[in-house]
């Protein structure tokens, strides 16, 4: 029986019903479905068949459409950073550059130009989880008046390999391994251990990699690097070296390995959802554009190559010039048609933008161009909307496949001089606003043998690594040492662990002797480095710790409460966190409804066993004394405390409710607090906590 849309409930031959939601739309308000050929669908529910039970027809074309279409929805997942979150948003720059670079962007104070930015995990497939130890994608298409550029970085200014003549070895030594198709999402197995330890010029990232940046609390709470240098050119043609930045408004944070752990189970979509949520909310994360500028004097006076991406210049001896700021203010509309389908490229660049010759970004020039065509399956995927740029694109590229643009006349060649008989002929070369002032390379640079070789300055591997070490806090030097005992401790290769820390050697006797002793394992000999490792000073900058920011805005902050619980002691802690820019989250054992102290009931965000404390920066406890008798008995309440506490999070609590923290074995510190000093306990952690109540290396 024909089903019309218009009806609220369909029947169909069988006699079964379907709930009918009629859309709005242009034709007599309804939006008929249709097929791709556009022909109006009379039934979405029911094969066509001869007779009420009769065999599906061939001939049914609604039904193989349906299916055909269905079964092609899934594209190749990129090779590395499959799973991501993106977002649209703009770049606003604060001051014109023209003496720096003429590329458009930068030349109009206060000119928006609009954005879309990808955020990924590097290791795992499109489906895994969101906070596992790894790095982190940081990819901004700006979409210029003058064509696309992307700056395709990461959330480490540093990378593991110094030529992308090792990427592939990378990739497969830390994806899931080739026989067994596991660990997923993780760098701790054999073969990544074999092959890092394998590759002394990945020890400076190895150290970042374990240290807490490898864990971001959120997607809004990192920094982004371009990690190369690269050089903008001003019009005269003069070309500066720059290393690019992106600082977070809401400061660093990071999770605690735990509770790293925990948020897989708790919520695999931790970082997605909180990006969504947050941007849905109108709470628009936003992060300042820095540039390190320097000369080729400077660059020669450092004691490492500047065309080395295993290397960094400290904000110390370079302070960053903040030029603008980038905020995304709009989810996408479809997360395959944008998310999925955006095509980064470090090679798109827009004129007063250039490249060095740094071998690792001369090798992605190539690569992402390539994989571009093999996961979106056209060389014309930068006609999808994602991709597009948003300023004139005129060429006499042609043809192939999925071609969306109808180019018309016969001016498909250049140069032509069919204008001169009156017809279209197309496009001319722009000497005056192309790509015309590349940057001036010393002669010297491309000339000579050819060589298989790197730099002399590559060959150190380890100062930097030191320098890392040396800048961190206390508490942080723990984290790392832990996260390298955690990582070696999986690997069942015998040779590797002795390897590894024969490399750490190199990098601080003190770390390499904590890491041995975490395993269990005799300390061995240093291994031998390419180059002596020479002692830079710290940089303060580099670490998280030192440079958090007190505050709960943007923060999302748990409050657990029961029936009985005190009714103004809630809606006051709602208020202060609102004004202080957090977001609170009721925790309840019932979502439906909780009885308050003053009769009324209050809805709760989530409920006890689905919203355990990790979700949340700190937490508070409000309840009645029949509350907290009820919820001494039940484990996941315990837990809700015993971990927050153990990540190191302030707890705020009423009277009532310290039964509860005295069954989960919380010890009174500056964090736990009672409620009206909450808010002002809640933008920290606590890090002097820790050593009380976790062994770490
Ligand atoms: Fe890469 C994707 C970042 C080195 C080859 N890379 C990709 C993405 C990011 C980076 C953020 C995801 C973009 C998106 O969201 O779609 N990659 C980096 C950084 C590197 C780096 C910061 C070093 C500084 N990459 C690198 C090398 C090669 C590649 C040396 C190859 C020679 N990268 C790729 C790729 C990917 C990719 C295989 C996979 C999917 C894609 O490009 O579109 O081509």
């Amino acid at each position: 029986m024909a089903t019309d849309t218009n009806f609220e409930t369909s029947r169909g031959e069988g006699g079964e019903t379907h709930q009918q939601v009629p859309a709005k739309g242009p034709h007599g308000g309804v939006d008929h479905l249709t097929t791709d050929q556009g022909i109006p669908v009379s039934d979405n529910q029911n094969s066509l068949k001869p007779g009420v039970r009769g065999p599906t027809l061939l001939e049914d074309f609604v039904l193989r459409e349906k299916i055909f279409h269905f079964d092609h929805e899934r594209i190749a997942e990129r090779i590395v950073h499959a799973r991501g979150s993106g977002a649209h948003g703009f770049f606003e720059l604060y001051e014109p550059l023209p003496d720096i670079t003429k590329a458009d962007l930068f030349q109009r104070k206060g000119e928006k130009t609009p954005v879309f930015v990808r955020f990924s995990t590097v290791a795992g497939g499109a489906g895994s989880v969101d906070t596992p130890r790894d790095v982190r994608g940081f990819a901004v298409k700006f979409y210029t008046k003058q064509g696309n550029w992307d700056l395709v970085g990461n959330n480490i200014p540093v990378f593991f390999i110094q030529d992308a003549i090792k990427f592939p070895d990378l990739v497969h030594a830390v994806k899931m391994e080739a026989d067994r198709a596991y660990p997923q999402a993780g760098s701790a197995h054999d073969t990544f251990w074999d092959w890092a330890s394998l590759m002394p010029e990945a020890t400076h990232m190895l150290m970042w990699a374990m240290s807490d940046r490898a864990i971001p609390r959120s997607l809004r709470m990192m920094q982004g690097f371009g990690i190369h240098t690269f050089r903008l050119v001003n019009e005269a043609g003069k070309s500066t070296f720059v290393k690019f930045h992106w600082r977070p408004k809401l400061g660093m944070q990071s999770l605690v390995w735990d509770e790293a752990l925990k948020l897989q189970a708790a919520d695999n979509d931790y970082h997605r959802r909180d990006l969504f949520e947050t941007i849905a909310a109108g709470h628009f994360p936003e992060w300042e554009l820095g540039l390190q500028l320097f000369d080729d004097k400077f660059a020669e006076s450092l004691p490492y190559d500047v065309l080395d991406s295993t290397k960094l210049i400290p904000e110390e001896i370079l302070p960053l010039k903040i030029v603008g700021r980038m905020v995304l203010d709009r989810n996408p509309d479809n997360f395959f048609a944008e998310t999925e389908q955006v095509a980064f490229c470090p090679a798109n660049i827009v004129p007063g933008v250039d490249f060095t010759n740094d071998p690792l970004l001369q090798g992605r020039l190539f690569s992402y161009l390539d994989t571009q065509k093999s996961r979106l399956g056209t060389a014309n995927f930068h006609q999808l909307p994602i991709n597009a740029p948003k300023c004139p694109v005129m060429n006499f590229q042609r043809d192939g496949q999925m071609q969306m643009n109808v180019p018309k006349g016969r001016a498909n060649y250049e140069p032509n001089s069919l204008a001169a008989s009156g017809e279209p002929g197309g496009p001319r070369e722009c000497p005056v606003t192309g790509f015309r002032t590349f940057a001036h390379q010393a002669g010297e640079e491309e000339q000579g043998d050819k060589l298989r070789a790197r730099g002399e300055l590559f060959a150190d591997h380890y100062s930097q690594a030191r320098l890392f070490w040396k800048s961190q806090t206390p508490s942080e030097q723990a984290h790392i040492a832990s996260a390298f005992v955690f990582e070696l401790s999986k690997v069942q290769l015998e040779q590797v662990p002795p390897r590894m820390v024969g490399n750490l050697m190199n990098v601080d006797a003190d770390l390499a002797n904590r890491v041995a002793a975490g395993l269990g394992i005799v300390l061995p000999n240093k291994n031998p480095p390419a180059r002596k490792p020479i002692d830079l000073d710290p940089s303060p900058s580099l670490s998280i710790h030192r440079n958090m920011l007190d505050t709960i805005e943007g923060r999302q902050i748990g409050i657990m409460i029961a029936a009985g619980s005190d009714a103004k002691a809630i809606s006051d802690l709602i208020d202060s966190l609102t004004a202080a820019g957090a977001t609170p989250f009721i925790v309840a054992p019932k979502v439906g409804g909780t009885k308050l102290s003053d009769g009324n009931t209050i809805q709760a965000d989530g409920q006890l066993l689905g919203s355990p404390s990790q979700l949340f920066d700190a937490v508070a406890v409000i309840l009645s004394k029949e509350g907290a008798a009820m919820l001494v008995k039940e484990g996941a309440a315990v837990q809700w405390v015993m971990d927050a506490f153990g990540h190191l999070k302030a707890i705020g609590y009423d009277e009532p409710a310290k039964p509860l923290l005295d069954k989960a074995g919380i010890q009174p510190d500056a964090g736990v607090v009672g409620l009206s000093a909450f808010v002002g306990a809640a933008g920290k952690r606590y890090w002097n906590r820790e050593p009380h109540i976790r062994m770490l290396a």
